[in-house]
């Protein structure tokens, strides 16, 4: 029942961080662009693979950018769509299944809710099948007014590899559909090319493949190429539509694309071996958010998907202290490094917590486990409340009084 949300909301509240007041509505009414970058790891930024940079344009757009170094994704069998999930409603995903699948009959508290109050004209991109994640009934809940999905692209075999379209057509449409959008907008772009199995048109391979014992870790290097050319594109295309000046850009690594099958070609790359603290270490994923007009900015803090939607609503100038959420604004001078990943990892700013084992983050040794058990209670119970919203659609019950403040507050 309600009194079971109480509880939660108590332990939200006493969590909850202010706003950074010089960050707040810094962006008011401009465009929200996301990018959704599939399987993008950040260990291939600022990075090299065989002498040959792996994503050139990507290192470069993020001295222009707030890029956060230490930032993780929370997915687990949901994959995209349990990244999806995170960003718009700050809870974390299910430990088994995808909630899109399971719960999409819940009541949520989206970001995109909360955009189309406030005069956002709200969307999903995507040139795949609708259904699949069980998207176009997931994103009704969570109140998209459109989602662009295959049958608004124009996808030929031609400009089709791998799972569907190219990233590069891909961009290209989905900018001509953001031209006929009512402005501001709130988009959501989901790319396909740098998916399992990672395979490519001889014409799209722009560097060489890697040479280990894993075809996949090979070809890995080279979608990811592709996909950083395809950024390098839409931000062109951005810029002569003229929408670049007035959107705020946020890219994010949805989820891993190199699984721990491939460990001892990774250990090769990395030249150490893949411990479990360094397979927690991988799944950090980049995280960019381009403000226009301010200067580009690498943030250590540790991060994750779930404290997306506080910091892009604040960034929106749309307040969220009424909110249920279980992330914080990363631009908070209060903000707290401690992140969990919903296998019960977590992460703090000196330790990781990962195979039964507390590990020291600067001699990469475990430690004395004595330094993370007091975020060990905290991380289990956070999980739970979390899943306890899930299982019990306990969002039906808050209806009442903050909804109300929300609307009231969107109006002002
Ligand atoms: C398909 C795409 C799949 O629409 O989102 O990516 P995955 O969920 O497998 O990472």
């Amino acid at each position: 029942d309600g009194s079971e949300l109480a509880e939660i909301e108590n332990h939200v509240r006493a969590n909850q961080v202010e706003p950074n007041k010089d960050m707040f509505g810094i962006a008011k009414d401009k465009n929200l662009i996301l990018v959704s970058l599939e399987s993008l790891q950040s260990f291939v930024i600022n990075n090299t693979m065989n002498g040959q940079e792996v994503t050139p344009f990507l290192n470069d757009f993020i001295g222009d950018s707030f890029y956060f170094e230490n930032f993780y994704h929370q997915t687990q069998q949901g994959k995209t769509s349990d990244s999806e999930f995170i960003m718009d409603n700050s809870l974390y995903p299910l430990n088994r299944g995808a909630v899109f699948f399971t719960h999409s009959g819940n009541e949520f508290e989206s970001m995109t809710e909360r955009l189309n109050e406030n005069g956002y004209f709200t969307s999903t991109m995507h040139a795949n099948n609708k259904s699949f994640w069980n998207r176009d009934i997931m994103y009704d809940a969570l109140e998209y007014q459109r989602f662009y999905s295959i049958t608004d692209y124009e996808v030929t075999e031609d400009n089709s590899v791998n799972w569907g379209m190219k990233d590069i057509p891909f961009f290209e449409q989905s900018v001509e559909h953001m031209k006929e959008m009512q402005q501001p907008f709130y988009t959501k772009m989901i790319t396909l090319t740098n998916h399992y199995p990672f395979t490519l048109d001889e014409e799209d391979k722009l560097i060489g493949e890697y040479d280990s014992n894993s075809g996949t870790l090979n070809r890995y290097f080279q979608t990811v190429r592709y996909m950083d050319e395809a950024v390098k594109n839409l931000i062109q295309d951005l810029k002569d539509s003229g929408l670049y000046e007035d959107s705020i850009i946020v890219m994010y690594g949805d989820n891993y694309g190199i699984s721990e099958n491939h460990n001892q070609a990774m250990s090769k790359y990395l030249d150490k071996k893949v411990t479990p603290f360094v397979s927690t270490q991988l799944q950090r994923v980049p995280l960019i958010i381009h403000i226009p007009g301010m200067e580009g900015k690498t943030i250590s803090d540790v991060s994750g998907q779930i404290d997306l939607r506080p910091t892009m609503m604040h960034l929106l100038g749309i307040e969220t202290k009424n909110d249920i959420q279980f992330g914080e604004d990363l631009f908070s001078k209060e903000n707290e490094q401690f992140t969990i990943l919903r296998d019960g990892r977590f992460i703090t700013e000196d330790y990781v917590y990962a195979g039964n084992e507390c590990y020291n983050k600067e001699t990469e040794e475990p430690t004395d486990m004595k330094y993370c058990e007091p975020y060990k209670e905290r991380a289990a119970t956070e999980l739970e409340y979390s899943d306890k919203i899930i299982y019990s659609d306990l969002l039906r019950f808050y209806q009442g009084e903050e909804k109300e403040i929300n609307k009231a507050n969107s109006k002002e």
